[in-house]
Protein backbone atom coordinates (compact mmCIF):
# COMPACT_ATOMS: atom_id res chain seq x y z
CA UNK A 1 0.00 0.00 0.00
CA UNK A 2 0.85 3.64 -1.14
CA UNK A 3 0.92 6.24 2.06
CA UNK A 4 -0.49 9.38 0.26
CA UNK A 5 2.24 11.86 -0.08
CA UNK A 6 1.04 14.39 2.70
CA UNK A 7 0.52 11.52 5.23
CA UNK A 8 4.48 10.69 4.18
CA UNK A 9 5.50 14.11 4.97
CA UNK A 10 3.41 14.44 7.78
CA UNK A 11 5.26 11.76 9.34
CA UNK A 12 9.24 12.68 8.36
CA UNK A 13 8.45 16.16 10.04
CA UNK A 14 7.40 14.71 13.16
CA UNK A 15 10.69 12.57 12.37
CA UNK A 16 12.87 15.85 12.40
CA UNK A 17 10.82 17.25 15.00
CA UNK A 18 11.02 14.42 17.73
CA UNK A 19 12.99 15.19 20.73
CA UNK A 20 16.27 14.07 21.68
CA UNK A 21 18.10 14.69 24.70
CA UNK A 22 21.34 13.90 26.77
CA UNK A 23 22.50 14.07 30.23
CA UNK A 24 26.07 14.79 31.50
CA UNK A 25 25.88 15.51 35.43
CA UNK A 26 23.73 18.22 36.08
CA UNK A 27 23.63 19.08 32.43
CA UNK A 28 21.07 18.31 29.90
CA UNK A 29 21.87 19.09 26.52
CA UNK A 30 18.45 19.16 24.40
CA UNK A 31 18.26 18.32 20.43
CA UNK A 32 21.12 19.26 18.77
CA UNK A 33 20.41 20.48 15.27
CA UNK A 34 22.36 21.43 12.13
CA UNK A 35 21.04 22.52 8.59
CA UNK A 36 21.69 21.18 5.03
CA UNK A 37 24.31 23.17 3.47
CA UNK A 38 24.87 23.89 -0.32
CA UNK A 39 27.34 21.44 -2.15
CA UNK A 40 30.38 23.67 -2.29
CA UNK A 41 29.95 25.25 1.75
CA UNK A 42 33.19 24.32 3.39
CA UNK A 43 30.90 25.73 7.19
CA UNK A 44 28.06 24.91 8.62
CA UNK A 45 26.40 25.66 11.83
CA UNK A 46 25.29 23.88 14.45
CA UNK A 47 22.87 24.79 17.63
CA UNK A 48 21.73 23.13 21.27
CA UNK A 49 20.31 24.06 24.12
CA UNK A 50 21.75 23.02 27.03
CA UNK A 51 20.10 23.43 30.85
CA UNK A 52 22.56 23.55 33.95
CA UNK A 53 20.55 21.69 36.36
CA UNK A 54 23.32 21.74 39.07
CA UNK A 55 24.87 24.00 41.72
CA UNK A 56 28.03 25.43 40.03
CA UNK A 57 28.60 27.07 36.70
CA UNK A 58 29.89 24.78 33.78
CA UNK A 59 31.08 26.19 30.54
CA UNK A 60 30.98 24.92 27.04
CA UNK A 61 34.30 25.14 25.74
CA UNK A 62 34.68 23.52 22.82
CA UNK A 63 33.48 20.24 20.91
CA UNK A 64 33.70 18.29 17.12
CA UNK A 65 31.88 16.82 15.16
CA UNK A 66 32.55 13.75 12.42
CA UNK A 67 31.54 15.81 9.68
CA UNK A 68 33.94 18.63 10.23
CA UNK A 69 37.37 19.38 10.84
CA UNK A 70 36.96 22.20 13.37
CA UNK A 71 34.06 23.41 15.83
CA UNK A 72 34.25 26.50 17.21
CA UNK A 73 31.76 28.90 18.91
CA UNK A 74 30.48 32.01 17.54
CA UNK A 75 28.32 34.34 18.20
CA UNK A 76 26.14 36.66 15.81
CA UNK A 77 25.86 40.57 16.44
CA UNK A 78 24.18 43.60 14.68
CA UNK A 79 26.55 46.07 14.21
CA UNK A 80 24.98 48.96 12.00
CA UNK A 81 22.81 46.57 10.78
CA UNK A 82 25.02 44.01 9.36
CA UNK A 83 25.61 41.00 11.08
CA UNK A 84 28.69 40.40 12.28
CA UNK A 85 30.43 37.15 13.74
CA UNK A 86 32.58 37.00 16.79
CA UNK A 87 34.49 33.70 18.20
CA UNK A 88 33.82 33.11 21.58
CA UNK A 89 37.64 32.13 23.20
CA UNK A 90 36.37 31.91 26.39
CA UNK A 91 33.58 29.65 25.90
CA UNK A 92 29.82 29.56 26.77
CA UNK A 93 28.98 29.99 30.41
CA UNK A 94 25.70 28.23 31.59
CA UNK A 95 24.67 29.41 35.41
CA UNK A 96 23.29 27.33 37.67
CA UNK A 97 19.61 26.99 36.80
CA UNK A 98 20.06 28.93 33.94
CA UNK A 99 19.34 27.30 30.15
CA UNK A 100 21.29 28.46 27.35
CA UNK A 101 20.34 28.52 23.70
CA UNK A 102 22.35 28.35 21.14
CA UNK A 103 20.15 28.99 17.88
CA UNK A 104 20.15 31.08 14.12
CA UNK A 105 21.37 34.82 14.59
CA UNK A 106 22.88 34.23 17.94
CA UNK A 107 25.45 32.22 19.75
CA UNK A 108 25.93 29.24 17.55
CA UNK A 109 28.39 26.46 16.85
CA UNK A 110 30.38 26.70 13.95
CA UNK A 111 31.33 23.59 12.31
CA UNK A 112 34.89 24.60 9.81
CA UNK A 113 36.03 22.33 7.18
CA UNK A 114 33.40 20.11 6.32
CA UNK A 115 33.94 17.23 5.12
CA UNK A 116 31.09 17.33 2.39
CA UNK A 117 28.16 18.83 2.81
CA UNK A 118 25.16 18.47 5.73
CA UNK A 119 22.04 16.44 4.45
CA UNK A 120 18.77 16.33 5.72
CA UNK A 121 18.04 13.06 7.20
CA UNK A 122 21.59 12.50 7.84
CA UNK A 123 22.29 12.78 11.37
CA UNK A 124 26.10 13.01 12.62
CA UNK A 125 27.59 12.40 15.84
CA UNK A 126 30.12 14.85 17.90
CA UNK A 127 31.16 16.10 21.53
CA UNK A 128 30.64 18.87 23.54
CA UNK A 129 33.50 19.70 26.09
CA UNK A 130 32.25 21.14 29.31
CA UNK A 131 35.14 22.32 31.50
CA UNK A 132 33.08 20.65 34.49
CA UNK A 133 31.65 17.97 32.79
CA UNK A 134 34.08 16.74 30.25
CA UNK A 135 33.77 15.31 27.15
CA UNK A 136 29.80 14.57 25.96
CA UNK A 137 29.13 12.39 22.79
CA UNK A 138 25.94 14.16 21.24
CA UNK A 139 24.16 13.74 18.16
CA UNK A 140 23.12 16.26 15.66
CA UNK A 141 20.19 16.09 13.62
CA UNK A 142 19.31 18.02 10.36
CA UNK A 143 17.00 20.17 9.85
CA UNK A 144 16.16 22.02 6.12
CA UNK A 145 17.74 25.04 4.86
CA UNK A 146 13.86 26.79 5.12
CA UNK A 147 13.11 25.63 8.46
CA UNK A 148 14.44 28.25 10.64
CA UNK A 149 15.60 32.05 9.80
CA UNK A 150 19.12 33.45 9.01
CA UNK A 151 21.41 31.33 7.67
CA UNK A 152 24.81 31.43 9.40
CA UNK A 153 26.41 28.92 7.00
CA UNK A 154 25.96 30.97 4.32
CA UNK A 155 27.10 33.91 6.24
CA UNK A 156 30.24 32.38 6.95
CA UNK A 157 31.36 31.82 3.41
CA UNK A 158 32.68 35.60 3.48
CA UNK A 159 34.61 35.30 6.68
CA UNK A 160 38.19 34.84 7.05
CA UNK A 161 38.69 31.63 9.17
CU1 LIG B 1 29.89 31.62 13.32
Amino acid sequence: MRLPIAIVMAIALAGAAAAHDFKAGDLVIDHPWSRTTPPVATTGAGYVTITNNGTEPDTLVGGSAEISGGFELHTSEIVDGVAKMRPLTEGVTIAPGETMTLEPGGTHIMLTGLKGPIRESEPFTGTLVFEQAGEVPIKFVVEGFGSRPEPEAYAHEGLQQ
